[in-house]
């Protein structure tokens, strides 16, 4: 097993991985920010570091700094967590090269699954369905793109290869704003994201968001976690989780589990990983595949009793899988909140002192959160301060204890989501299952 382990990360994150290594007897290097020196995985941690200033790029993203700390503890490996670092290939291979272990996939795999266009060209030759589009980079000759455009059928996508999540996307509804659109994106993306790559998608009108979550050994075995809705968004950013994905029956879960299954075994992908979809009139697309451990990780959890991160830092000592795919089984409805300190109508952030936080409880409660009485939410970082997560035997179950555990949840002091998430629960659309992406910003 690992002996000790950097933490580069902050927050809920940094203390859920904390736990993990308790659990595991694997000592913690906290690695923080001058801010963040009275975080609660700080003091909690074997020893800790200050790596630098309160901006992320001086501290949380400085390189030479983390690793530095790795060096003077003795500490032989680093877990990224989400965010910050955890997508980055450059360090992946920086802490591979000063001889530590990087709890993740392989530069390579980052790399490859960081260009959408090499991700996508992987997927659909290896089977996984895709949205109907170039398939790859297109040119700047513009017949040849009306011509693929027509092919595939307006309204399409134009989308940067460099981007993802979000980043580096336009509509085009009409053949005359294509090139236009083209040119655009590109410029953009070339200064964004030092890729000018760009490739066509067919635009899928009201899709949801549906991704699985898979976990490999790094030896050609793979197995997946079942499936994660995380329609609920706000500008790219999740609001709200769920597992298992409302309407999604056992078949089609095993039928696309195996799919994620099958590409992770012939890359001999290592650790935890994302597939994400579209799914719309009962068909998934691949758009995307995320190397890291994900916010939403607890409601994958909850119905299938498994503990990610201590999966991650396992496969990452080289241990094989601790389960088969028979092995698994789901078993009821997870549902998480994501709890955010900022303004309830202008949604921008709100950090501040927090004067009392008794947190919530009871049967299939979880509340993951770095929050104490008397924390100051700092103003440099995310604005998540936790997650609350419920799970219970079924949906309407999970729906109900939801709501009575943020009725529970009071954080004094500064203003959160709680209201807005409380208005979902009880919304009739949330209710009947199935909303799309759209549903917030509507
Ligand atoms: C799309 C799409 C519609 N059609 N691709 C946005 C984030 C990035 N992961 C991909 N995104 C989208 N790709 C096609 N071909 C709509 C979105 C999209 C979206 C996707 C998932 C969750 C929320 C979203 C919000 C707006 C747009």
């Amino acid at each position: 097993m690992l002996k000790k382990l950097v933490i580069a990360n902050r927050g809920e994150i940094a203390l859920r991985i904390l736990r993990a290594c308790r659990d595991l007897g694997i000592s913690t290097v906290a690695v923080h920010s001058e801010p963040d020196r009275s975080l609660i995985h700080v003091l909690l941690a074997d020893e800790s570091v200050c790596i630098g200033p309160a901006p992320a790029t001086d501290s949380y993203l400085n390189i030479p700094a983390i690793l530095s700390a790795a060096e003077v503890t003795h500490a032989d490996a680093v877990h990224p967590g989400y965010g910050f670092l955890s997508e980055n290939a450059n360090f992946a291979t920086c802490v591979e090269e000063s001889g530590l272990i990087f709890v993740g996939p392989r530069a390579a795999t980052i790399e490859k699954m960081g260009d959408k266009v090499s991700a996508i060209a992987l997927m659909s030759e290896l089977g996984v369905p895709c949205v109907p589009g170039s398939g790859g980079p297109i040119g700047d000759d513009n017949a040849t793109n009306q011509q693929l455009a027509e092919k595939i059928g307006y309204p399409i996508l134009i989308k940067a290869a460099g981007g993802g999540g979000g980043r580096g996307m336009r509509v085009v509804e009409t053949a005359q704003e294509l090139a236009v659109a083209i040119a655009t994106t590109r410029t953009e993306a070339a200064a964004n994201f030092a890729n000018d790559v760009v490739y066509m998608e067919k635009f899928l009108a009201n899709p949801r968001h549906i991704e699985f979550q898979v976990l490999a050994d790094g030896n050609g075995k793979a197995i997946h976690l079942g499936e994660r809705d995380c329609s609920l968004q706000r500008r790219h950013q999740k609001v709200l989780e769920e597992a298992p994905a409302p309407g999604i029956d056992s078949e089609t879960r095993d039928r696309v589990g195996q799919l994620c299954v099958s590409v992770c075994e012939r890359i001999k992908y290592r650790g935890a990983g994302t597939f994400e979809f579209l799914y719309e009139n009962g068909e998934f697309y691949f758009i995307e595949m995320n190397t890291r451990v994900q916010v939403e990780h607890p409601v994958t959890e909850a119905i299938t009793g498994i503990d990610i991160i201590k999966e991650q830092l396992k496969i990452a000592a080289g241990e094989p899988l601790t389960y088969r795919q028979q092995d698994i089984e789901f078993r009821g409805h997870a549902i998480e909140c994501r709890i955010n300190a900022e303004d309830p109508v202008t949604f921008i952030p709100a950090p501040g002192r927090i004067d009392h936080y008794p947190a919530p409880g009871g049967p299939g409660v979880r509340m993951d959160s770095h929050l104490y009485s008397g924390y100051t939410v700092p103003p440099h970082y995310d604005s998540m301060i936790g997650k609350l997560i419920v799970h219970s035997e079924d949906r309407p179950g999970a729906v109900r204890r939801m709501s009575a555990a943020l009725g529970e949840l009071i954080i004094d002091g500064i203003t959160s989501n709680i209201a807005l998430h409380q208005r979902i629960l009880a919304d009739s659309r949330f209710i009947d299952g199935a909303v799309n992406i759209h549903f917030l910003d509507q």
